[in-house]
């Protein structure tokens, strides 16, 4: 089992996409829960390239390919990890802010609200607030989230708040805030509703937030 989970993990710590593919099956058929191999596999995995970009190990090059050969596992475990019901839930406008690329965490958010039923939008990387409030006074969302994974992008998650407020349609909206470097404290200060640490926790916010 362990071998199956370490093939996941060598496999995106080395980029190679088809190899992921093949490990993520093996998992999935010897009967590893997909949550355990996203954690223990793919999550880690990430982090690990992280740890070995710090330290000049990697460079983007090597971020790109490992990044390509986490989605290729991801896509394979979307039908395991979600139960899907019929998007009939509350809106959610989900999206990166302006200046940041990086997609994998707000996808996995976007993925769990599906599969609990909610209505996702989601706009993608690089998103800038004035697109934000444009897509807020469309779709009518309850809940928008922001997901930033730079220290130098985060500013853009306030920006995009006080881009909401100014519309006007900030009483309408729920806005929650996501992604590595984001905490409580951040949250509370930008004027967000919350934060969660996960996909998982960030469900269980948005649930929490619109039953309150
Ligand atoms: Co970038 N990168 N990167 N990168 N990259 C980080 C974030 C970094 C920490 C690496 C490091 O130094 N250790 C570092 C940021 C340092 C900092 O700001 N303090 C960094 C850097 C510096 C950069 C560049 C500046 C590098 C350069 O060009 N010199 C550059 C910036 C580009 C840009 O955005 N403008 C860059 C580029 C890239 C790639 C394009 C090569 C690639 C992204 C590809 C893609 O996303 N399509 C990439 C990658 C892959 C990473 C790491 C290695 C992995 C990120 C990831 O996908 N993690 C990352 C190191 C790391 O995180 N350990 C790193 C897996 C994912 C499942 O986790 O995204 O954290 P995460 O999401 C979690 C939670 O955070 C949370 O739930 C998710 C699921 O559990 N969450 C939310 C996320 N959003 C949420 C929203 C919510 C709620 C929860 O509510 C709305």
């Amino acid at each position: 089992m362990q071998d199956h989970i370490d093939g996941v993990f060598e496999s995106v710590v080395g980029g190679h996409r088809e190899r992921v593919e093949t490990a993520v099956r093996r998992s999935l058929e010897s009967g590893i829960p997909a949550e355990t191999v996203l954690k223990e596999g793919l999550v880690r995995a990430m982090d690990e390239v992280g740890r070995r970009f710090e330290t000049c190990e990697y460079y983007v090059p090597e971020m790109l390919a490992a990044a390509r050969a986490m989605k290729a596992g991801l896509s394979l475990l979307k039908a395991d990890l979600v139960m899907t019901s019929p998007a009939a839930g509350p809106r959610v406008v989900l999206g990166t802010v302006q200046g940041d690329m990086h997609d994998i965490g707000k996808s996995l958010v976007g993925m769990m609200l599906e599969g609990a039923g909610f209505e996702v939008h989601d706009l993608g990387v690089d998103v800038s607030p004035a697109h934000f409030v444009e897509v807020v006074r469309e779709v009518k969302p309850s809940v928008v989230g922001l997901s930033a994974l730079l220290t130098t992008t985060m500013t853009q998650m306030r920006a995009t708040i006080t881009a909401i407020e100014q519309s006007g349609l900030r009483p309408e909206v729920r806005i929650i805030v996501g992604g590595a470097p984001v905490t409580e404290a951040f949250a509370r200060a930008i004027g967000a509703d919350g934060t969660a640490p996960d996909a998982s926790r960030a469900v269980a916010l948005v649930r929490g937030l619109l039953s309150a």
